[in-house]
């Protein structure tokens, strides 16, 4: 049983890399603790798990010290308060493209009087060794809510997203975000539009004193992005891990290795 504690983390300043993961199996979480991710961040939307493999996946990230955050599916604002409730310390909510939707966000996911969240976090009191009365009054500073920056539609409001209150953060989604900014055209995270986009909401978020996160393909670019003022990255994800472990164990052994398949 221990407390939460990105939020205490990224307080001191220090840079989270969460490892992402899109399996169903809850030891994976596991795993990459030990591997020494700064967290887990369970992708409910493009990954394979359900509601109790994910509970079960925080439950045992946490046997090893490691706390978790959850991606949940379009429109999964309740089932982001049901994952709060069993554990997971930081949620994010995909394609927010507007103020109304960041506003759902926020009453959905902190405590009145920022929001209308419904109590019940019954499991996320056990895990974290607290009582009633410390969880309800701490829950609204310690949980964190962000919404995802991923389509032109957000990125022409970004400022008034950040400008809702209660809200604590962006977590920019490159790959979307570039298929949107390219009309289709182009997947590609260091689109130039793209860039400029993840320039002005970096620059817009630190004014606000908000959190910036991000989903990184790989290690190198969890670097260059930690070094642009990013404070999460989401790296992944677990299945590029495995094949390219896989790979190398492979190369050693034969000098040979299959083709990779897609990142995640
Ligand atoms: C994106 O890049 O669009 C994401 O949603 C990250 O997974
Ligand atoms: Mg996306």
């Amino acid at each position: 049983m221990t407390a939460p504690k990105l939020r205490k983390r990224l307080a001191n300043g220090e840079k989270i890399f969460a490892a992402w993961m899109s399996a169903a199996y809850p030891r994976m979480a596991e795993a990459l603790g030990r591997a020494g991710f700064d967290a887990v961040i369970l992708d409910l939307q493009h990954g394979e798990a359900s509601f109790g493999e994910a509970r079960d996946a925080i439950s045992a990230a946490h046997l090893v010290g490691t706390p978790t955050g959850v991606r949940v599916g379009l429109d999964g604002f309740g089932e982001a308060a049901r994952l709060y409730d069993v554990g997971a310390e930081l949620a994010i909510l995909p394609m927010i493209n507007s103020v109304e939707d960041a506003r759902k966000l926020v009453d959905t996911l902190k405590y009145p009087p920022v929001g209308g969240r419904s109590w019940g976090g019954t499991r996320a009191i056990s895990l974290f060794g607290s009582d009633v009365e410390s969880y309800r009054r701490s829950a609204n500073d310690e949980m964190i809510a962000l919404a995802m920056i991923e389509t032109r539609q957000a990125a022409d409001i970004l400022e008034d997203i950040l400008d809702v209150p209660g809200l604590d953060g962006v977590f920019v989604g490159p790959s979307d975000l570039s298929i949107s900014l390219s009309k289709g055209a182009r997947l590609d995270h260091q689109l130039p539009e793209a860039v400029e986009v993840i320039t002005r909401l970096l620059a817009a978020a630190k004014a606000r004193n908000k959190l910036t996160a991000i989903f990184c393909g790989n290690g190198e670019a969890a670097a260059r992005n930690a070094e642009l003022g990013f404070d999460i990255m989401g790296i992944g994800s677990d299945w590029a891990f495995l094949t390219s472990g896989a790979q190398a164990a492979l190369k050693a052994a034969r000098g040979s290795v299959g083709p990779a398949g897609p990142n995640y």
